[in-house]
Parts: structure tokens; sequence; C-alpha cells
């Protein structure tokens, strides 16, 4: 296919400048052309129209600081051309277009595009020259849109000051795009990271209805997630919405810091409502549409609504920019701005509006743009010198300059500018030099107190300087959350929408609340440690078990030992003593058994000391239930006898004579003695009692148990040791009117009557107490009962033995027996 081009005759505009000819502020003739848009007015509200005309922006709202960029855009085009470094010998021109709309600014695109006042519709741009090599602007992220996707076609660069919609980072969209200004990706990065430097985590958005502010507000939200905070409020404004409603929300949902993201004039508005509506004490996060508003900031009042904290571009000071304003105001008092075809008068090329600043009015507007106009300009210029292959004797004039060569040299750039280093990255977005200024606003000087920074070259570093922020109050950072921190030892319970709100509650008993890992979870402990209500974390439990140095327990052993030591002694006084009536009337033989099992019981509380071992658990209670029963049966047998000779003998003779024969009371011992053995076997064999833990009745220790064997023979055993301590106290009490000699009522009613209290206590005691004393009960229970045998039977008679001879005689005996019988005889 060969050149099928169409030739689209759209503007004339190669005619107007051959009719009028007249120095305008919006064009400059030079050998190459660049393409400027600024917004000197803007349109808020389209009209709808009937009939097909031309948009006239002079009409509409006039913005000081777009003509302010505009004259740094002639300014710089000016300084390349008075420069012999830069472009030797080859002069820049422009072309400038008011450009106030989204929608009906299309004359000026085409303007530019066209080649000798027609734009042609061709299959290949390899060789396409438009007017202008480049375009810069427009203003705003949405006018940029709806215009690029001309631009694009034939990949005329397109250095944008002022649209910092992330979209537009988009290559695959927009190729032949690059910025001068950052993408609101670094914007809202550094937004975040001061929320984040202050801790805050409840925040508002506001922004206006446009590309910026959704853009702005979509990569808010995706960096909200990623930084645990939440947006409490958002609302898209427009120039007639409710403001007051909008703050009043704001105020009610307890936010303390308010983003606002949008236009200038929707910004402008919402402060001025903030101070009409007396809404204090917030903080108010300013992106670089306002960050340095000056008209704001002579706002009545503004002191009251609170801290502003407005994020601009590192300040650039433009050597000579205003002389060159200075100057140019001068020549410009008589030229009216002129179109080239005044009659017409929608060319756009027109601002009456602008011959009216003053000098000053234009030098004090808001600089925040004017870096970026400068280094756009320059980009251009430098690629262009590139494309031109220009040395210092001059430049290859003669080498066509294609809107794509143009462009492949832009992205390879790498040059400094007043200090700055301008370069582009793949996105064709800048390097970013932000600064964080705090707004003044009580009066002093500086009026923008610069406070932090953030910048990505060479390297990515973020500050604020904490010690030049006042805050009101104690001057400590406001609370910016949705929920004060729960106290230590509380868990979070997180509302249903925000992550960010909560309530606080308690963390039961043995569980504990790390913040680091989870602050909305009570993890429970772990084995073997415990936690009161309300704990950060866990602490061992304490072992408890009855060691042996302690002094109940040696005290205890002591005694048990004493027993031992007794039982002994009075063992070697019976013996010697042996043919003596105590000791015959005491039993005899029998005496002598019953010492030593009191002695082999009292052993047993041996094993309630120390660590629990399976030996120790065995015999704390076999060896004395054992024992004891020998013991007790032998005093049940003598009550036993005594009873039947005294009160039975005489009734039953045959039956005494035979219990005297086969020698009765050693055959009731042995055969008791025998079946104790047996349950006892067989409770400790069956289920061998072990060590344990007990780990339920206290949450902070771990008790050192014995398991109790079989208790179902346990039971059989404290029966059958219940039921023979019930016939011995039987057979005593029915004794108790015999003479004193052999009147053991009383001393096996008082033993018996310990070892009843003593147990009781105890088994009550463990009824209703689980903790490790109990085993010093439980052995001080044994002791007491062996202690009862052995004080109320053997030490009365070995004090008769010892200190009173006289009653240890057969006639002395005699006596209390026939004193007896008589008294029995009498009755
Ligand atoms: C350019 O040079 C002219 C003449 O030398 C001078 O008047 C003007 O101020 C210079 N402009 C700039 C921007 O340097
Ligand atoms: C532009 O117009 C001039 C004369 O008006 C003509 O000589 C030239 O060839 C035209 N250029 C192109 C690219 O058509
Ligand atoms: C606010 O919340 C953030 C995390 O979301 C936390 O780091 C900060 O300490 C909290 N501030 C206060 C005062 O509790
Ligand atoms: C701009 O000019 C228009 C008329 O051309 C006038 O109505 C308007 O008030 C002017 N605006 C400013 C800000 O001077
Ligand atoms: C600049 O261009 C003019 C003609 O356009 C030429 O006469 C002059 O020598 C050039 N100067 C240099 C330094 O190249
Ligand atoms: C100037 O550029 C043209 C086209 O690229 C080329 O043919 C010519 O040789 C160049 N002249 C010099 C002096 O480099
Ligand atoms: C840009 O230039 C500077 C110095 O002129 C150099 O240090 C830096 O590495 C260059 N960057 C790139 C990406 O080439
Ligand atoms: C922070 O600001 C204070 C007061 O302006 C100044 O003295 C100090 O040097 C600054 N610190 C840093 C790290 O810049
Ligand atoms: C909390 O959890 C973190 C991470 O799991 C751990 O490093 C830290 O030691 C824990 N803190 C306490 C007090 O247990
Ligand atoms: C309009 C303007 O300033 N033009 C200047 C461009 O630069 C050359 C020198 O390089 C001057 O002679 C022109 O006056």
């Amino acid at each position: 296919m060969q050149w099928l081009a169409f030739f689209l005759l759209l503007l004339n505009v190669a005619n107007w400048f051959k009719t009028s000819f007249l120095a305008s502020e919006f064009n400059l003739q030079g050998d190459y052309l660049l393409g400027g848009l600024f917004s000197l007015n803007i349109v808020f509200h389209p009209k709808r129209q009937s009939y097909p005309v031309a948009l006239e922006c002079q009409r509409y709202q006039f913005d000081e600081s777009a003509y302010q960029m505009f004259e740094v855009m002639r300014f710089t085009v000016e300084e390349i051309n008075n420069s012999s470094t830069l472009l030797p010998n080859v002069s820049l021109g422009y072309e400038i277009f008011d450009h106030c709309s989204d929608t009906q600014n299309f004359p000026s695109v085409f303007s530019f595009m066209s080649q000798n006042g027609s734009v042609p519709v061709l299959q290949s741009y390899n060789n396409y020259q438009p007017k202008v090599i480049a375009v810069i602007g427009p203003y705003e992220s949405t006018t940029t849109i709806t215009v690029a996707p001309f631009f694009m076609m034939n990949l005329i660069p397109m250095v944008d000051y002022g649209a910092s919609s992330y979209d537009l980072s988009n290559k695959a969209l927009y190729p032949s795009f690059l910025r001068t200004v950052p993408s609101n990706k670094d914007l809202i990065e550094i937004i975040i990271r001061i929320i984040k430097w202050f801790g805050w985590n409840w925040v508002a958005f506001i922004g206006s209805l446009d590309d910026y502010s959704r853009d702005g507000l979509n990569l808010f939200y995706q960096s909200l997630r990623q930084n645990g905070i939440c947006m409490a409020y958002q609302e898209m404004l427009h120039l007639t919405s409710d403001y007051q409603t909008t703050l009043r929300k704001i105020d009610k949902l307890n936010v303390k810091v308010i983003v606002i993201f949008s236009m200038q004039v929707i910004a402008e508005n919402t402060i001025k409502a903030a101070i009409k509506y007396n809404i204090r004490n917030k903080v108010w996060i300013a992106g670089e549409g306002w960050a340095m508003n000056k008209q704001l900031f002579r706002e009545p009042g503004i002191e009251n609504i609170g801290k502003i904290f407005g994020i601009t571009e590192q300040f650039m000071s433009l050597p000579g920019l205003d002389d060159f304003i200075y100057k140019s105001r001068e020549n410009s008092e008589d030229d009216e701005g002129q179109c080239p075809q005044p009659t017409e008068n929608v060319c756009n090329q027109v601002c009456n509006n602008c011959t009216k600043l003053s000098s000053e009015d234009i030098i004090n507007e808001d600089p925040t743009f004017s870096f970026p106009v400068y280094s756009a300009i320059y980009t251009m210029a430098h690629a262009l010198h590139s494309v031109l292959q220009c040395a210092a004797n001059g430049c290859n004039k003669s080498t066509p300059v294609y809107p794509y060569k143009l462009l492949k040299e832009i992205k390879k750039l790498n040059f400094s500018l007043n200090g700055r280093q301008v370069q582009y990255d793949g996105n064709g977005d800048p390097t970013v030099s932000y600064v964080v200024v705090l707004w003044n606003t009580q009066g002093s000087f500086p009026p923008f107190k610069v406070i932090g920074s953030f910048e990505t070259y060479p390297e990515i570093t973020f500050t604020i300087n904490s010690s030049r922020i006042h805050w009101d109050n104690d001057g400590s950072v406001p609370f910016g959350n949705c929920s004060i921190e729960c106290k230590n030892g509380f868990q979070r319970e997180y509302d249903r929408n925000h992550k960010c709100c909560f309530n606080c509650k308690i963390c039961p008993g043995n569980t504990y609340v790390n913040y680091t890992k989870d602050p909305a979870t009570c993890f429970p402990c772990s084995k073997g440690e415990w936690s009161p209500e309300g704990s950060t974390s866990c602490q061992k439990r304490i072992i408890m078990y009855l060691p042996f140095t302690e002094p109940l327990s040696i005290l205890l052993m002591a005694s048990a030992f004493s027993l031992e030591l007794l039982c002994i002694a009075v063992t070697v006084l019976f013996l010697y003593n042996y043919s003596t009536p105590v000791v015959k009337s005491a039993g005899g033989n029998m005496c002598f058994l019953m010492l030593a099992s009191l002695i082999m019981s009292s052993i047993s509380v041996f094993f309630f000391f120390g660590q629990p071992t399976v030996i120790a658990c065995t015999f704390r209670n076999v060896m004395f239930c054992f024992f004891y029963t020998i013991c007790l049966s032998c005093l049940t047998v003598r009550s036993l006898q005594i009873f039947w000779v005294f009160k039975m003998a005489n009734r039953f003779p045959e039956v005494y004579k035979c219990w005297v024969k086969y020698n009765g009371q050693w055959l009731l011992i042995a055969v008791v003695s025998v079946v104790q053995f047996i349950f006892c076997v067989l409770w400790v064999t069956l289920i061998t009692p072990t060590p344990s833990k007990d780990e339920t009745s206290y949450d902070n220790q771990i008790i050192l148990i014995c398991s109790s064997g079989y208790m179902n023979i346990f039971y059989v055993v404290v029966s059958f040791i219940l039921s023979l301590s019930i016939l011995c106290f039987f057979f005593s009490y029915m004794c108790a009117d015999l003479p004193k000699d052999y009147n053991e009522a009383k001393s096996i009613t008082f033993s018996m009557l310990l070892f009843y209290i003593s147990w009781c206590v105890y088994f009550t005691a463990d009824m209703i107490y689980d903790g490790v004393q109990i085993q010093l009960i439980n052995s001080v229970a044994q002791l007491s009962s062996l202690y009862g045998i052995l004080l109320s039977y053997f030490i009365p008679k070995s004090y008769v033995i010892v200190f009173q001879p006289k009653k240890n005689t057969q006639a002395y005996f005699q006596t209390t027996i026939q004193s007896y019988t008589q008294t029995i005889s009498r009755m």
C-alpha cells in the first residue's frame, strides 16, 4: 500500500500567522516550535449548547497560578535561546494555548499536529513532521488523558508538568508521555509515610470529582491496606457539594487526620468551610495541588482548624525569572495580548485577565509547578540538542527532527539542572524530591516551614524532623487512631468493618496475649505454665512436693524416729521386767509384737517426703495399714480376752477352755494379719500406686502426688481396720469397770478416739483441699494414731514398772481382783 494520504483541513493556522504578525505572549517564532498547554482559565460547569460553537476560555474562571507557569515556559525558552552551549545558533519557538476544558479544546491539539495548516491521515508517520516537535502540558490529569491519545498516535513527546495520575505511567497506553511531576503513586507514598510516622491509623480522604483524585483514592486505598491504616470516611466533592455535612460527618467519626487530595478550588472550599463551621484541631494533609496555597494561608481563622501539612516538590528558585517577568510586564503594557484573528475570538490565545496582573502578583504565586515547567522545556532542548548532533560550533540543522527520534533521546537523558538530576524511569516518571511543609498559620516566619523530605534520587530517603513541629496541647503528637490501645493483658475485639477499631477484653486465666504475635487472640499457656487473668506472658508452674529439708518434714520425721526409739526403749524395759505382773497383764509376748508393729508402721512416715517414687508411693500407706492392723488386732484380742475372762468365762467355760487350748488369741491375730496382708498386696499390685502430677487443682502449681492404687480394695482395707477398731473400742468399753490394772478401757478409748479424730480430719481435709500439705496431714494422722497407742497403752505401764514397783507385784494385783469380785457380787 502506498501513500494513501488524506489532507484534512481543520485549521488554517498558518494563515493566521501570515495575516497577523503581532507579538503575542502566546507565540514565538523559532527554528523549532514547542507546543504549550496551560489552564489559564478553568471551566467547571460546561454549558449545554444547542449549536456548534468553539469554546471561549477567557469567559471562564481565571487561574493566576497557571499564568505563572505560562511565564516560566516563556522564560525558559528565552534562556535556552540565549545559551551558547545548549542548542547553539538554534532558536526555539513556541505556540501556547489556553486549555480550559476536558472536552472542548481540540482546536489547539490539531494545530500542534498540523503540517502546513492541515492534519493528514497517514498510514505511517515515520517521515511526518508536525508543526511542533513536542508538547508541554496540559496541567490536569483528566484533560491530559483526553488529549494524550492524539499525540501518542505519532509518538509526539508529551512532557507534562502537572498531570500526576498514575494511569499515565502505563506505557502501553501512553508511550510518548513523560512528566516532570512525580506521579500520584509517589505522592500517596509520602502521605502514607507521614501518617505512619506519626502512628495514626484513622483517616478521612476528601477528593474532587476528577481523574487526579480518583486515581489518588485508588492508590491510597491500596496502600492503606498494606499499612494497617483505615479509611474512616471518603468523599469526592464538587463545587456545589454540601461541605458542612461532610465536615460534620468527619468530626462525628472522631477522625483527626484528613487528607485533601483534590483540585485547588475544592481544597479551598473545604478549608473555608472548615473555618466557617468551626472545625477545630484537625490534622490536614495537603496534596501537591494546594500544599503551598498562599490565598488560603491568608484566610482569617485558619489558625483554628489545626495543623496543615503540605507536600510539595523541593522548592527550586529560578534565577532570572523575576527579572524576566518585570521586563515582560513593561513591554506588554500596550500589548493587549492579541489573537491572530481577534474578530473570531475563539483561538484561546487571548488573556485579558493576565495583563491585569502585576509582576508581584505573578512572582508571589505558588511556585510549586515552576520547576516542572522549567525542566520539561530543558528536557526537550537537551533531546533536540542530541538529535541535531550539536557541538560547540553549532548544530546540523539539516537533520530532520521527527518526534519519535526526539522521544528516543528524551528517554536516554540524564542531566543536571540547577543542582537537580533530571532523568526518567521506564514509565517516564521523574526522580522525586518532595518536601513536607508545615503551614505556619500562627503568623511567624517562614509561612511554610520545611519539616521533612522524601527523595528517590540517588536513593529513597524519608525524614521528618519532629523537633520542628510544635503540637498544641501538651506538645505530643495528637491521637489519630480509631481506638485507644488496649491495656496490657487485654485482647482486641475487632470491629466488623474496620481493623483499626476494636474493643478491649481481658484475657482469662491461663491465657496470655502477645501483641507482636496477634493482638486479637488470647493464647493458651503451654503445658507446665500458667498465668493469672490479664497476662502478657505465662510463668512456669511451681512443682510442689514435701522436701526432706523443710522444717515440718524434719519435725515429722523426728517424731517418727523418736516414736521408734521410745518403742525400742519400752521393748527393752519390758524384756527386763518380763515376768512382772504388769508386763503379763499387758499381754506378755504380745507386747513385743505390738511394739514391733508400731515401729514398722512408723517407717511409712518417711515415704511421704522427697520427690515421690514408685517405692515411696507404694509403701507410704500400705505399710502403715498392714502393721497398724496387726497392732490393732493385738489390742482387740487383748480387750476381747479381758472382756471374756471377767465377763463371759463364768457363763461359757467350755468355750473359754477351747480358746486357751487352741491358743485362740494368736490364731485370731494370725488370721486377721493374713487376711489384711492379702488385701494390702492386692491393693498395691492390681494397680500399683505411681507418682503422678496434679495439674488441675491449682493454676500455678503442679503437685507431685501418688495415685492411690486399686481403690476398691483400699476401701476394703480401710473398712477392715475400721471394724477392728470398732470391735476393740467396744470390748474395751465393756470392761470399763474392771480394776485399774486390767482396765485398758481408758487407754484404748483414748487411742481409738485419737485414731478416729486424726483420720476424720485427714479425710475431711482431703475432700476440701488439694494442696501439697494434705500429705503432711496424712503423715500426721499416721503418727498420731501410732503415738496414741504408744502413749496411752505402753507409757503408763512403763511408768508403773519404773516408778511404782509397789504396784507391780503379784500381791497387789490379787488385791485389786478380789476387791473387784466383791463389788461384782454385791451388785
Ligand atoms: C537573553 O538575552 C537578552 C539579551 O542578551 C537579555 O536581555 C535577556 O535577559 C536574556 N534572557 C534570559 C532569560 O536570560
Ligand atoms: C507546505 O507548503 C509549502 C507551500 O505552501 C510547500 O512548498 C510544501 O511542500 C508543503 N509541505 C508539505 C510537507 O506538504
Ligand atoms: C495507633 O495505631 C498504630 C497502628 O495502627 C500504632 O502503631 C500506634 O501506636 C497507635 N497509636 C496510639 C497512640 O495508640
Ligand atoms: C477575567 O475576565 C473576565 C472578563 O473577560 C472578568 O469577568 C473576570 O472577572 C476576570 N477575572 C479575574 C480573576 O480578573
Ligand atoms: C549561526 O547561524 C548564522 C546563519 O544562520 C551563521 O551565519 C553563523 O555563522 C552561525 N554561527 C555559528 C557560531 O555557527
Ligand atoms: C547532517 O545531517 C544529515 C542528515 O542526517 C547528514 O546527511 C549530514 O552528513 C550531516 N552533516 C554533518 C556535518 O554531520
Ligand atoms: C546520571 O548522571 C550522573 C552524573 O552525571 C551519574 O552519576 C548517574 O549514574 C547517571 N545515571 C544514569 C542512570 O545513567
Ligand atoms: C531538626 O530541627 C532542629 C530545629 O530546627 C535542628 O536544630 C536540627 O538540627 C534538625 N535535625 C535534623 C536531623 O535535621
Ligand atoms: C511475642 O511473639 C513474638 C513473635 O512470635 C516473640 O518473638 C516474642 O518473644 C513474644 N513475646 C513474648 C513476651 O512472649
Ligand atoms: C526571542 C529571542 O530571545 N531570541 C534570541 C534567541 O537567541 C539568539 C542568540 O542565540 C538571540 O540572538 C535571539 O535574540
